[in-house]
């Protein structure tokens, strides 16, 4: 058993902040210490809004890294790799994107696919902190905006442009990577279609760091996952040859809500500082097309959400977390919506009779596919209890919001900062001193 709660508010607050100071290298936070010495993507999306109540400044810092790395075609990469550090498998020389990629940057090494696009929603809180604050903060706040804004529309428009193809307002996704939850069952049937060709030699560092593997991917999964690289290496990152080639290509539901969501949030933020009105315009657009491919994914009856399976031709249906995907962007007739939230709150998710606290775990407890220990199949992860807490919260559910954000501080009360949790016993699992988990505690606490 985890040891009971033992921090205090203030306490924990101010391991959080030692803690992102400590995984600080300078201009970028790693994602944590030792199993993800990199900048990802959506993680410092997290961690600036984590930093914002600290310090406005750093945080326009930790976006600014990030975008500096956007490639030219719009795409902001997953992995940006920090110089000179080793202990990440697969590392630049593997993805070798700065030699294939003709969008690639040519002065930093990253990754060659993407994250979920939760950066406007960083943005925004970087804004509403700033309101709190001086003059001077202020100023530094709206000139981030000033040198970014067409930055973050370009990362907008290349994902409703170059990943939407078809035009139905979903995302596709060419690795479970990309979805952040890389091994969700919602990605089981798609990556049982991928047949490795031959993979060059390669040594996986993680599970070297996280010694259980219980919690970590296979070496069966990982052996997909690098072989989706070479792929995507064999076309040069091309956008279009990556939709005619790749064997995983998947529409993915809960990325598409989290980017209709994004570009109602960037579009305001466009309003609110006046910028130029054909991007808000475009924005709006994106958010009422992707809104809707979400709800055209529903199941008619119960209103769950699925993800659509491009190769396989077919809709894929988990008990997962991707069921609420309308929850985040609405959408959904009243009564459906209703029916959806009493399925998110009753037993078979938040209110399971086993869980220690009353949260969201990434499978349902009740699926033939839950492992309570095992990565994004079964443990509840602090960032996505942050985001159903923040979603529901800008949708006017004051009380859901609240509740857990209560039940996501009394699990994090550990001061262990963990990457995910098992559900039933509290124990904290994954990498300790995870850099986005102690960000969702300062915006709790902030
Ligand atoms: C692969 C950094 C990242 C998160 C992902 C999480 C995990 C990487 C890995 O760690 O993925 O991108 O090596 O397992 O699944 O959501 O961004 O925290």
């Amino acid at each position: 058993m985890p040891p009971d709660p033992s921090f205090a508010p203030t306490q924990l607050a101010a391991r959080a902040a030692y803690l992102l100071r400590g995984n600080d290298l300078g201009v970028m936070t790693t994602a944590a210490p030792l199993l993800y010495p990199h900048m990802w993507s959506w993680d410092a999306a997290f961690v600036a809004i984590g930093l914002a109540p600290l310090s406005v400044e750093r945080a326009v810092v930790e976006l600014d890294t990030l975008l500096s790395a956007q490639w030219s075609n719009g795409m902001i990469p997953h992995i940006v790799f920090a110089n000179g550090v080793d202990g990440y498998f697969p590392g630049p020389a593997r993805w070798a994107t700065s030699a294939l990629a003709e969008h690639a940057p040519r002065t930093r090494h990253t990754s060659g696919i993407t994250q979920p696009p939760v950066h406007a929603i960083a943005v925004q809180r970087i804004l509403d902190r700033a309101k709190t604050r001086g003059r001077s903060t202020r100023a530094v706040a709206e000139a981030f905006l000033d040198r970014r804004w067409d930055d973050l529309v370009c990362w907008h428009r290349w994902l409703a442009e170059c990943r939407d193809l078809r035009g139905q307002g979903r995302i596709t996704l060419y690795h479970g990577w990309e979805s952040g939850m890389d091994n969700s069952p919602r990605w089981d049937s798609a990556y049982a279609n991928v047949i490795p060709g031959a993979v060059p030699e390669y040594q996986r560092e993680d599970n070297k760091i996280n010694t259980d593997s219980t919690q970590r991917p296979s070496d069966t999964e990982y052996d997909r996952y690098l072989w989706l690289l070479e792929e995507m290496k064999a076309v040069r990152y091309d956008d279009e040859l990556l939709a005619k080639t790749m064997s995983f290509a998947v529409e993915d539901v809960f990325v598409s809500a989290i980017f209709s969501v994004a570009c109602t949030v960037l579009a305001e933020i466009g309003e609110d500082y006046k910028r130029p009105s054909a991007d808000v315009r475009d924005l709006y657009g994106w958010a009422d097309r992707f809104r809707a491919g979400v709800i055209d994914a529903t199941d008619q009856r119960t209103g769950a959400a699925r993800d659509f399976d491009v190769r396989a031709d077919k809709w894929v249906a988990t008990e997962t977390v991707a069921q609420f995907a309308p929850l985040l962007c609405g959408g959904l007739s009243h009564d459906k919506e209703r029916a959806l939230l009493k399925l998110l709150e009753g037993p078979r998710f938040s209110s399971h009779p086993d869980l220690r606290y009353a949260l969201i775990p990434t499978t349902s407890p009740v699926s033939r596919d839950f492992r309570p220990r095992e990565y994004w199949r079964g443990p509840v992860w602090p960032v996505t209890t942050w985001l159903f807490s923040w979603c529901f919260a800008r949708r006017g559910w004051a009380e859901r919001a609240s509740a857990l954000r209560q039940e996501g501080l009394r699990q994090a009360s550990d001061g262990s900062f963990a990457e995910y949790y098992e559900p039933f016993t509290g124990e904290p699992l994954g990498s300790m001193q995870q850099s986005w988990t102690a960000a969702a505690v300062l915006d709790w606490l902030g």
